[in-house]
C-alpha cells in the first residue's frame, strides 16, 4: 500500500512526499478498561495499517487528504486549530499537530495523504493508527527525537483534548510500540513494557477477529461514564487509581463500598481484569498458551456482567464460539459493539467460524466479518 499512497500524494500535491510511514490497528488479547485505571493491558498489532505520505511545509498550513473519505484536500491553518471544534476524521491528524505544537515542538506545517486498511468503528483502533502514523512522520521529518512512548502520550492527548474522546493510552502505545510475533504487556502507569512472544501458528492454534459490524463510538457517553465511575470508585477507596487496589484485598475493598452497587461492579471488574492480565502473561511465558482460553472467557463475563460494556452480538460470538469448541473468546476494545476475538485450535477454525456465521444468520443479524489475526509490526517508516 505504501507505493499507492506515495502515488496518491504525487497526484494530489504534484510533488513527491518526503517519506511514507505506516501504523497498525490492534486487538487487545486481555486487559480491558484497565488502561485509564493505571492497570495492565496486552494488545498486539494487526497487519491492517494506516499509511501516510507526508512532506513538511514552512507556512503554517496543514493540508490533509484521505483516500478513504469522499471530498478533496482539507486545508487548515495551524494557528486556527482549536480543541473540540472538528467532528470529522481530520480531527485525528490535526489533533496530533496541535498536541505537538502545544508541547512546544517546532512543527510549521505539512502536506498529508492517508489511506487505511484498519476497519473503522470496529474497535480495532483505526483512530489511534491515524494519530500514530502522523506523529511518527512528523517526529522523523522535524527531527523531534521523541521516543515511541512519548509519541503515544501526545497522540492520547490529541484524542482526549482535541478530539474530545476520554480514552486511555493502550491503543496509541500498541500502534507505536508493538512488535511482529509478540503481544505487548504494558503497565499503563509508567508505560513499562515487555514483549511477549505470541506465535499461535507454531503451536497449532489461531486467533480470529470477529467484527460484529455493530458500530461503537467512544465519545458517545457510555465510555466516559465508565471512566468517571472508576475514578469515583478509586476516590471512595482512597487510592490514586483502581490499580492500587490489590487483588487479595478486593474482598475488603468491596465490603468498604457496601451497597454502592455501581462502584462494586466497576471496581470488581478492574481489579480482577488486572489479575487476569498478569495470569495470562504468566501462562504465555510458561508455554501454557491454551490455558489462557478460560481467562479470556472470564474476562468477557466480567465485561458483560460487571462492567456492562458488551452487547448481544458480542455475547453471541463468544457463546457460540465456545460452544463450538473454541479454547476461549471475548470482546476486545471499548465494547458497545465492535469486535470479539476467538482463540481456537487450527483444526477447529472452520467449525467455529461456520457456527458463528450460522448463529448470526439465525438471529437475523448482519453477517460479521471474520479474519485471522497474526501479531504484526508496530509503526514504522516505509520509504
Ligand atoms: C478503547 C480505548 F481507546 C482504550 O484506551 C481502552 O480504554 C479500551 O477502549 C478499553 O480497554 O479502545
Amino acid at each position: 500500500m505504501g507505493q499507492q499512497v506515495r502515488d496518491g500524494f504525487v497526484e494530489l500535491y504534484k510533488t513527491a512526499p518526503e517519506g511514507v510511514w505506516s501504523a497498525p490497528g490492534r486487538v487487545n488479547l486481555i486487559g480491558e478498561h484497565t488502561d485509564y485505571n493505571d492497570g495492565f493491558v496486552m494488545p498486539f498489532a494487526l497487519p491492517h495499517t494506516a499509511v501516510a505520505a507526508v512532506s513538511r511545509r514552512t507556512d503554517g498550513v496543514l493540508r490533509l487528504h484521505s483516500a478513504d473519505v469522499a471530498g478533496g484536500v482539507v486545508e487548515l491553518r495551524l494557528d486556527d486549530l482549536v480543541p473540540g471544534t472538528d467532528r470529522k476524521w481530520t480531527a485525528y491528524p490535526a489533533g496530533v499537530v496541535w498536541a505537538l505544537r502545544e508541547a512546544g515542538h517546532p512543527v510549521t506545517g505539512a502536506d498529508v495523504h492517508l489511506a487505511s486498511t484498519v476497519p473503522a468503528g470496529a474497535g480495532l483502533s483505526s483512530s489511534a493508527a491515524l494519530e500514530v502514523v502522523v506523529a511518527l512522520a512528523l517526529n522523523d521529518l522535524y527531527e523531534l527525537g521523541l521516543q515511541r512512548w512519548q509519541l503515544a502520550r501526545l497522540c492520547q492527548r490529541a484524542e482526549n483534548v482535541y478530539v474530545g474522546a476520554p480514552t486511555g493510552i493502550m491503543d496509541q502505545t500498541a500502534s507505536a510500540c508493538c512488535e511482529e510475533g509478540h503481544a505487548l504487556f504494558l503497565d499503563t502507569r509508567d508505560l513499562s513494557q515487555k514483549q511477549i512472544p505470541f506465535d499461535l501458528a507454531a503451536e497449532g492454534m489461531r486467533l480470529l477477529v470477529v467484527d460484529t459490524r455493530v458500530k461503537h463510538a467512544h465519545n458517545e457517553g457510555e465510555y466516559g461514564k465508565r471512566r468517571a465511575g472508576c475514578e469515583r470508585g478509586a476516590a471512595l477507596l482512597g487510592v490514586d487509581a483502581l490499580r492500587d487496589v490489590p487483588y487479595d484485598g478486593l474482598g475488603a475493598a468491596l465490603q468498604r463500598l457496601g451497597d454502592d452497587e455501581e462502584a462494586v461492579r466497576l471496581v470488581r471488574h478492574v481489579v480482577t481484569e488486572d489479575e487476569r492480565v498478569e495470569r495470562a502473561v504468566a501462562l504465555l511465558e510458561a508455554g501454557e498458551t491454551r490455558a489462557i482460553g478460560p481467562v479470556l472467557v472470564a474476562g468477557h463475563a466480567s465485561l458483560r456482567d460487571d462492567f456492562r460494556v458488551s452487547c448481544p452480538e458480542l455475547d453471541l460470538v463468544v457463546d457460540t464460539a465456545v460452544a463450538a469448541g473454541a479454547l476461549g473468546a471475548r470482546m476486545t476494545g471499548g465494547g458497545f459493539g465492535g469486535s470479539a476475538i476467538v482463540l481456537a485450535e487450527a483444526a477447529d477454525v472452520d467449525t467455529v467460524t461456520k457456527a458463528v456465521l450460522e448463529a448470526f444468520a439465525a438471529a437475523g443479524r448482519t453477517a460479521p466479518r471474520v479474519f485471522e489475526a497474526v501479531p504484526a509490526a508496530g509503526a514504522r517508516r516505509l520509504s
